[in-house]
């Protein structure tokens, strides 16, 4: 059986996000803001189709994705750069590819006990959250 993602899940820490926010250039206000927020994500998974909604009280952001198939992503309302993006399994590990502007662009999710993991990556730049099951 793989790993199953689904489920709503909110953050409950997050280590150098603003590094992250750095690397990708968002201004100072909106980093500001941004450190602040507590995301819910809500995440369904069915065979190798995903989708992960990211909300907050400032800005949301949804993603939709089949494993190993490459598609046009915006990042609408975070830096609005766009990506060629590939999402792909290593073992247990969700593994996306941000490839754009940035070097070194992507996250990757995977599960620990009850906890989910995000780790974020622009750049030098890697933030760590970690996720709860509401
Ligand atoms: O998640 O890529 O689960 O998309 C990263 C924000 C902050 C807006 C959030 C809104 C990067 C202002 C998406 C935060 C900073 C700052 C909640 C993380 C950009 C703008 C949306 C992400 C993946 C993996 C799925």
């Amino acid at each position: 059986m793989p790993v199953d993602f689904s489920g709503t899940w909110n953050l409950v820490c997050s280590d150098n996000f603003e590094g992250y926010m750095l690397a990708l250039g968002i201004d100072f206000a909106t980093r500001k803001i941004a450190k602040r927020l507590k995301p819910q994500k809500v995440i369904e998974q069915e065979g190798d189709s995903f989708s992960i909604q990211t909300t907050s009280a400032f800005r949301s952001y949804f993603v939709q994705f089949k494993i190993g198939e490459a598609f046009e992503e915006d990042n609408k309302g975070l830096d609005h750069r766009k990506c060629k993006t590939v999402v792909t399994w290593d073992n247990d590990k969700l593994v996306c590819v941000q490839t754009g502007d940035k070097k070194n662009r992507g996250w990757t999710h995977w599960i620990e006990g009850d906890q989910l993991y995000l780790e974020l990556c622009c750049e030098e730049q890697v933030c760590t959250q970690i996720y709860k099951r509401a």
